[in-house]
C-alpha cells in the first residue's frame, strides 16, 4: 500500500519548477540537499540565496513521525494548539516502551499491560487528530517509515534523532523535539538554520566483511561526534550507487552520531528496487520521471570541492570493518587493530553478548548476512560463545525472515528474538546480572553506546559494529577476534575460519506480513474523547510555563557544573525512566542524574547552596524551586548530544533552571531549550568555564535589550565577595526571543499563530494578500494587528478550549504583546503581513 500518494504527486509536479527558480537565484548548479530544501520553502518564505550556517529559513516539511516516548509530550502540546486535525500526514509508532526480557511474545504482553494507559492515550489522540498509529510490536519508527512513508526528494521531521534514517531513500529527514513537530502538525512554518553541506564521495565497492555500517563508523571516526553539527552530509559516487537502499539507510541513521542535521543520497536504482519491493512501485515510477531533480546537478558531483563546504573521500574497496567504542560512537577502530587497542586500554576482551537489529541495522540484507554466519556455526562444528539477541526493525522484516528460515538459523545458535522494538538499544533490556555493575563487554549493531545506555550498568563496555561483525564476535566470544585473518577452534579441536557473510539485498520471494500493526485514524475524529486521568503517574496535562518577568535574572544558583560528556542520556536518562515521558513532574526526578559533577567527580551528587550539603540533582533543584530561586547549569562541549527528547529541556524548565551555559551545544537540544523558553548560552571565551566556582551566584544581564547577535553578560559573584563579568553568546533570532519572552514557543503560538494557521501551500493567492498587507500594515501597529487576529482566533477555539489552554493563551497574549514591541521594525512588518493574511483566511472560512 502506498500512503499519501497525492501528496507525493503534487510535490513532484512542483519540484522541477521550484528547483529551476532556486538554481537561478543561487546562481550555480545545486546539490541534492539544496534541491530538496529549496523545494520545501514555506509559502511565506521569500526565495533567496540563503547563507549556509547563517540564514534562518522557514520550511514546509511533507510529513511528521513520532515515537511513543516523545509523542506523548509532542501530542500533549499539540492538544493545546486547538487544531481539529494535523495539517500534514503524521504517524505515531509504539516502539520505545517495550522491555526486552524473555522474548517477543511475552514481552509484548507485559508492555501492553504496563503501558496500556499510554498506548491508549496515543491511540485515541492519533484517532482524533488524523494521525496514523502503529501499534506496539509493529516495528521501530525508522524502519517502518523507510518501508512505508519515505520517498525520494521528500522532506520530513520526526521526534527522534534517528529520523535521519529516511535519507536512505533520498529524503531530507530531520530529528526534532516535540515542539517543532507541533509547529508542522499545526500547519505552521518550521524553522531551520540553512545547513552547511558536507559531501562524502564513495569510490570502489563494498566487499567481503565490509558493510555499509563501516562507512559511517569510519566517517564518525573522521568527523567525531561534533563534526557534522549544522550540516547535511550528502553521499555520492559509484560506491553510493552500488550499495543497497537499506545500507544507505544505515549510513544516514548513524549520521545522528556525528551531530549532522541529516544525511542523504541521490535517487538511484537501489531506491527504485526498494520502493518496488515494499509495495510502492507507483512512487518509483513517479520518481523515475523526475529523477534528474532527485539527485544533484552533474557539475556538483564532478567537482564537489566547488559546491560543498567540506569533502571527504572513502574508497569502499579498501575500507576495513570497524568497531566503534566504548562509550562513544566516534572512537573508531579497524578490526585489525582492535585486539591491540583493547589490550592497551584495558577493555574486557570477553564478549558477553552480541545484539543485532534495531532501527539502524535490521534490513533483510543485514539479517541475511548475519544468518549466513550463524549457519556456519553448525556446519563448522562451532559453538557460539556469547549470548545472542535480535531485535527486528519491523513486523514485515520479522515475518519475512521467519518465512525464509533465518530465525530458525538464529534459534539454532541459542538466539533470543525480542519484539520488533527498541529494547536493549534504549536500555529497555532486563539484562540478568546488570545490577551487579560488573565490568564487561557487549557488541551491538545499534548506533549509540553511551555509558549505561543499554543495560544501566556504567561498567558495560559497549561497541558498535555491523550485524555481521557482531555475529562473528559473538560466535568467537572474543573482542580480539578478526574474522578476516583469524581462525576459531571448533568442538573437535580443529581450526576453522568463518567464510565472509553473504545475503540478498531484498527477499527473492518478496516481503510478506500478516498483520503489519497499523491503525488508520477516524475520518472525522471530532467525537473521539482523549482521556488523561488527573491521578495518573504516567500522563499529565501540561500547564504553560511562566512568561519572562521582564527583568534581568539575579541571584541564580549553580545547580551543577557538568564535567565532560553530557548527552541527553545524562540529562534525562531513558531505560526505566521512559515510563514517565508523558508526565513532566515525575520525569523531572531524573534531571541530570547521569551527569558528572565537576567538583567532586561524582554522579548525581551536587552541593545544595542553601544547606551546604550534597544531595541528588533533582532534589537540590526542587529545594531551590521551593524557595523561588532560579539556577543555571554549566556544561562542556556538545552538551545535549544524542537524542531529540525535549524532556531534557522541559525538565530543567519545569524545575526552575533559567539558563544552560556551555562550551557548545548539540543542534536539537539547543533548539529544544529555546522552544521551552530557556536561555541556551555559550561561553564567548571557552576558558571562562574555569571561572565558575561551586558556591557562585549569577546574574544574567542584558535581557531587557535581548536581541539577535547581541551577546549577554553573566556576572559571577564569588563566595569571597568578589565579582567578575563574562560575555556569553547566544544564537536566538527575533522569533526565538519571542518564545523566551512568552515563556515558551507553545505560549507564543497559542497567542498568535495556531488558531489562524492554514496548511502551508504554495497555491495561496499572494497578490490579494499583498495588497491588504501593504495598506493595513502601513497604517496599523503590529500590536493592534496581532490583537485583532488573536481575538478572532480565540473566539473560534474558545468552544473547544480546556482550562489549561485558556491559561496558556492568557500568558502568551501578554508575552506576545511585549514581544511585538521588541522585535525589529523589519520583522514586525513581516509578521504583520502574516497575521493579516491569516486573519483574512479565517474570515473567509467563517
Ligand atoms: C535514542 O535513540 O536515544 C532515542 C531514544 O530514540 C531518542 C529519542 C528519545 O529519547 O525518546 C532519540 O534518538 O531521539
Ligand atoms: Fe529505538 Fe535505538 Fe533506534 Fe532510538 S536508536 S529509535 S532507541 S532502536
Amino acid at each position: 500500500m502506498t500512503f499519501d500518494l497525492d501528496m507525493i504527486k503534487a510535490l513532484y509536479a512542483a519540484m522541477p519548477g521550484r528547483i529551476a527558480k532556486a538554481r537561478t537565484v543561487v546562481g550555480k548548479p545545486l546539490t541534492l540537499s539544496e534541491k530538496i530544501l529549496y523545494a520545501h520553502l514555506h509559502s511565506d518564505q521569500k526565495l533567496q540565496n540563503f547563507e549556509r550556517g547563517k540564514s534562518y529559513v522557514d520550511f514546509s516539511p511533507d510529513r511528521v513521525a513520532m515515537q511513543d516516548a516523545t509523542a506523548q509530550m509532542a501530542l500533549l502540546q499539540f492538544m493545546s494548539a486547538g487544531r481539529a486535525k494535523v495539517a500534514v500526514p503524521s504517524t505515531v509508532h509504539c516502539d520505545h516502551l517495550i522491555v526486552a526480557k524473555t522474548g517477543a511474545k511475552d514481552d509484548l504482553i507485559v508492555a501492553n499491560k504496563e503501558s496500556k494507559e499510554v498506548f491508549d492515550f496515543l491511540s485515541s489522540v492519533s484517532n482524533k487528530y488524523g494521525i496514523g498509529f502503529w501499534r506496539p510490536g509493529a516495528g521501530i519508527i525508522h524502519q517502518v517509515v523507510l518501508e512505508n512513508y519515505a520517498f525520494p526528494g521528500g522532506m520530513m521531521i520526526g521526534t527522534d534523532s534517528h529520523t535521519v534514517n529516511a535519507g536512505g531513500l533520498g529524503m531530507v529527514a530531520i530529528g526534532v523535539g516535540g515542539a517543532d513537530a507541533v509547529d508542522v502538525m499545526a500547519g505552521m512554518a518550521w524553522e531551520l538554520k540553512f545547513p552547511k553541506l558536507i559531501g562524502v564521495k564513495l569510490t570502489g565497492k563494498l566487499n567481503g566483511w565490509t558493510s555499509a555500517k563501516d562507512v559511517i563508523l569510519k566517517v564518525a571516526g573522521i568527523l567525531t561526534v561534533k563534526g557534522g553539527t549544522g550540516a547535511i552530509v550528502e553521499y555520492f559516487g559509484e560506491g553510493a550507487t552500488s550499495m543497497s537502499c537499506t545500507g544507505k539507510g544505515t549510513i544516514c541513521n548513524m549520521g545522528a552520531e556525528i551531530g549532522a542535521t541529516t544525511s542523504t543520497f541521490g535517487y538511484d536504482d537501489s531506491m527504485a528496487r526498494y520502493l518496488v519491493a515494499t509495495g510502492r512501485a507507483e512512487v518509483a515510477e513517479l520518481a523515475n520521471k523526475i529523477k534528474e531533480h532527485l539527485t544533484a546537478d552533474p557539475e556538483v558531483y564532478a567537482n564537489p570541492e566547488k559546491y560543498f563546504d567540506q569533502v571527504i573521500e572513502i574508497n569502499l574497496s579498501e575500507l576495513e570493518p570497524h568497531l566503534n567504542g566504548p562509550f562513544t560512537p566516534d572512537l573508531a577502530t579497524p578490526i585489525s587493530k582492535l585486539k591491540s587497542e583493547a589490550e592497551k586500554n584495558g577493555w574486557p576482551l570477553k564478549v558477553e553478548v552480541g545484539l543485532i537489529g534495531s532501527c539502524t541495522n535490521s534490513s533483510y540484507e543485514d539479517i541475511a548476512r548475519a544468518a549466513s554466519l550463524a549457519k556456519q556455526v553448525a556446519e563448522k562444528g562451532l559453538k557460539t560463545k556469547a549470548v545472542f539477541t535480535i531485535t527486528p526493525g519491523s513486523e514485515q522484516v520479522r515475518y519475512t525472515i521467519e518465512r525464509d528460515g533465518f530465525i530458525d538459523t538464529f534459534n539454532k545458535i541459542g538466539a533470543k528474538v525480542f519484539a520488533n522494538a527498541c529494547g536493549p538499544c534504549i536500555g529497555m533490556w532486563s539484562r540478568v546480572g546488570a545490577e551487579r555493575k560488573e565490568k564487561n563487554t557487549i557488541v551491538h549493531s545499534f548506533n549509540r553506546n553511551f555509558q549505561s545506555r543499554n543495560d544501566g550498568n556504567p561498567n558495560t563496555f559497549a561497541f558498535v559494529g555491523s550485524p555481521e561483525l557482531v555475529t562473528a564476535l559473538a560466535i568467537a566470544g572474543d573482542l580480539g577476534f578478526n574474522p578476516i585473518t583469524d581462525s576459531l577452534t571448533n568442538e573437535q579441536g580443529q581450526q576453522v575460519k568463518l567464510d565472509p557473510p553473504t545475503g540478498d539485498e531484498l527477499p527473492a520471494k518478496g516481503f510478506d506480513v500478516k498483520d503489519p500493526g497499523y491503525q488508520a485514524p477516524a475520518k472525522d475524529g471530532s467525537s473521539v474523547v482523549v482521556k488523561v486521568s488527573p491521578t495518573s503517574d504516567r500522563l499529565q496535562l501540561l500547564a504553560p510555563f511562566k512568561p519572562w518577568e521582564g527583568t534581568d535574572l539575579k541571584g541564580l544558583r549553580l545547580l551543577i557544573k557538568a564535567k565532560g560528556k553530557c548527552t541527553t542520556d545524562h540529562i534525562s536518562m531513558a531505560g526505566k525512566w521512559l515510563k514517565y515521558r508523558g508526565h513532566l513532574d515525575n520525569i523531572s526526578n531524573n534531571l541530570l542524574i547521569g551527569a558528572t559533577n565537576f567538583y567532586n567527580e561524582k554522579i548525581n551528587s551536587v552541593k545544595n547552596g542553601l544547606t551546604g550539603e550534597y544531595d541528588e540533582v533533582p532534589k537540590v533543584q526542587r529545594a531551590y524551586k521551593a524557595q523561588g530561586l532560579g539556577s543555571i547549569v554549566v556544561g562542556d562541549e556538545n552538551y545535549g548530544e544524542g537524542s531529540s527528547r525535549e524532556h531534557a529541556a522541559m525538565e530543567p524548565r519545569h524545575l526552575g533552571v533559567r539558563a544552560i551555559l556551555v562550551k557548545s551545544f548539540a543542534r536539537i537540544h539547543e533548539t529544544n531549550l529555546k522552544k521551552q523558553g530557556m536561555l541556551a548560552l555559550t561561553f564567548a571565551n571557552k576558558e571562562d568555564y574555569n571561572k565558575i566556582k561551586e558556591d557562585d551566584k549569577f546574574d544574567i544581564v542584558g535581557l531587557t535589550t535581548f536581541s539577535p547577535e547581541k551577546p549577554l553578560t553573566l556576572v559571577i559573584h564569588h563566595s569571597d565577595g568578589s565579582s567578575e563579568s563574562i560575555t556569553v553568546n547566544h544564537t536566538y533570532n527575533a522569533n526565538q526571543i519571542a518564545w523566551f519572552k512568552a515563556g515558551s514557543a507553545l505560549n507564543a503560538m497559542g497567542a498568535t499563530k495556531t488558531k489562524t494557521a492554514a496548511p502551508a501551500k504554495k497555491t495561496k493567492p499572494k497578490k490579494a494578500v499583498k495588497k491588504i498587507s501593504k495598506k493595513t500594515a502601513a497604517k496599523k501597529t503590529v500590536k493592534k494587528v496581532v490583537k485583532k487576529a488573536q481575538k478572532k482566533a480565540a473566539k473560534k477555539v474558545q468552544k473547544k478550549a480546556k482550562p489549561a489552554k485558556k491559561a496558556a493563551r492568557k500568558l502568551a497574549k501578554k508575552a506576545a504583546r511585549k514581544t511585538s514591541k521588541a522585535i525589529s521594525k523589519k520583522t514586525a512588518k513581516k509578521s504583520s503581513k502574516r497575521v493579516v493574511k491569516k486573519a483574512k483566511n479565517l474570515k473567509k472560512k467563517k
